[in-house]
């Protein structure tokens, strides 16, 4: 039974006997005495080792340390202002080489985000890369319990499906006995079932494969999306309400729990947004853009990254704030399961959600009338037949429902002011990454 003490905890302690773990940072190995900085998953401490004049076994130890090894050493804790690093230091009287790093470190702090990547293990070490998990941590807890404070269920849905969940682009098929199954691209058609299943409120946080080749900054061939999906709604503004209540809860927590962190490790201030956030109808957005001299250069109605960029620096300058709901997406660009509006069925009851210029997700009220919904998937080109188990869960009644999806990586990278989504991914998976 060790009586190990995470290094952080040690501030906190009388100066006296000790014993911590962790592996090797550094190593001063200096004529009278030797330092090494060990660090743990909760952070660093300096152990001092005065040599002695005779043999001295933990002398050798040290300068045999190679760094990143792991140790256990016991000996005494002391209070001292004099230390950089928290004012504490521990004086070594047993140091245990538990298991030894290979000398040569492979990739230094200067190493490209490829190299790194390869060697993720060693790259985790870092402390801000830890604080990110620590953040995804805490962000999740935050909706989770705002999911269940508010009666939603969590489900786990298959990954493995017979049919495509979005749409056949950006489709992983596996093969699977006789036949073939696919990975699932969204949780979408599962999480809609749970509408006639009578569960009323979902959520779901779990894996999302698309086949995507592209090497952007924001996409992975695997991400955690988080899902939710409930019954009753009069329109896409209920989703955009809860998504947006979720977003509070979650940046509270994390700037409850680590805006000292994050501002020192990214120089980052976490805002929590004020609610409602801004809305503007796509069509509108796009002639604001085009006003301040941005055209899109798309041929179908969609936005482009830079026009979501720009949308988003004219929200700053004109409602200081971080996060815009574009609204009303034509149509032609989305999913046949979109409801369209009464009013006008050219455009649909949805949003794509906008946070720091760059697109964390996509939210509708969903077309639950079956004879509508099966129209819409035929002018898609989409055979019902295909979709018929889908279809199904209409035929036997569901009420008015939505939901929203939304990539739990981007969310980070864009809250900690990160430039690509490998950074706040535990293992990225890409077209040409599969390993470790
Ligand atoms: P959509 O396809 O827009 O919508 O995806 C929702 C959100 O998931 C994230 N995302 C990705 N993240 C990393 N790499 C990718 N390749 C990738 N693709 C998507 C984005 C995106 O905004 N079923 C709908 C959601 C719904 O309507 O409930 C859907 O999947 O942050």
């Amino acid at each position: 039974m060790t009586t190990r003490t995470p290094i952080k905890h040690l501030a906190a302690l009388d100066d006296g006997p000790v014993q911590v773990s962790g592996w090797v940072e550094t190593v001063r190995d200096q004529k009278k005495v030797q330092f090494i900085v060990l660090r743990d998953e909760s952070g660093a401490l300096q152990l001092v080792h005065p040599r002695s004049e005779d043999a001295d076994a933990i002398a050798d130890t040290i300068s045999a340390l190679t760094l990143g090894s792991f140790v256990t050493a016991t000996g005494e804790l002391k209070h001292d202002e004099r230390v950089k690093l928290g004012g504490i230091e521990v004086k070594i009287e047993t140091l245990d080489l538990v298991a030894a790093s290979n000398p040569e470190t492979p990739i230094a702090e200067d190493s490209a985000l490829d190299k790194r990547m390869d060697w993720r293990f060693l790259d985790l070490r870092r402390p801000e890369a830890n604080l990110i998990f620590r953040i995804q941590t805490t962000f999740e807890h935050a909706l989770r319990t705002y999911w269940v404070e508010h009666d939603f269920i969590e489900l786990h849905t298959p990954k493995l499906m017979a049919s495509p969940s979005e749409s056949r682009a950006e489709l992983f098929q596996v093969p699977y006995f006789d036949t073939v199954a696919y990975l699932s691209q969204s949780p979408q058609f599962f999480k809609q079932m749970a509408q006639p299943a009578g569960f009323g409120k979902i959520f779901e946080v779990g894996p999302a494969f698309r086949a995507d080749p592209s090497f952007t900054s924001r996409h992975a061939t695997e991400f955690t999306s988080v899902d939710s999906e409930f019954s009753w709604i009069d329109s896409h503004e209920d989703v955009m309400k809860l998504h947006e209540e979720l977003l509070v809860a979650g940046f509270q927590a994390v700037k409850d729990k680590h805006g000292a962190e994050i501002e020192a490790a990214f120089g980052v201030e976490v805002t929590v947004p004020t609610t409602p956030f801004p809305r503007i109808p796509l069509a509108e957005a796009k002639d604001i853009i085009a006003k301040r001299g941005y055209e899109v250069p798309r041929a179908d109605d969609d936005m482009d990254p830079e026009g979501e960029r720009q949308i988003a620096a004219y929200v700053k300058e004109t409602y200081d704030h971080e996060f815009v709901f574009l609204t009303d997406y034509a149509s032609s660009i989305r999913p046949f399961y979109h409801m369209r509006h009464d009013d006008d069925p050219s455009i649909t009851k949805s949003y794509d959600l906008i946070f720091n210029g760059v697109e964390i997700s996509t939210g509708a009220q969903r077309e639950h009338r079956i004879e509508v919904l099966i129209e819409q998937a035929k002018e898609k080109g989409l055979d019902p037949e295909e979709l018929d188990f889908y279809l199904d869960f209409f035929r036997y009644g569901v009420p008015p429902h939505g939901g929203f999806g939304m990539g739990l990586a981007r969310v980070l990278m864009l809250l900690l002011h990160l430039t690509n989504i490998r950074e706040t991914t535990y293992l990225f998976r890409g077209p040409t990454r599969l390993l470790p």
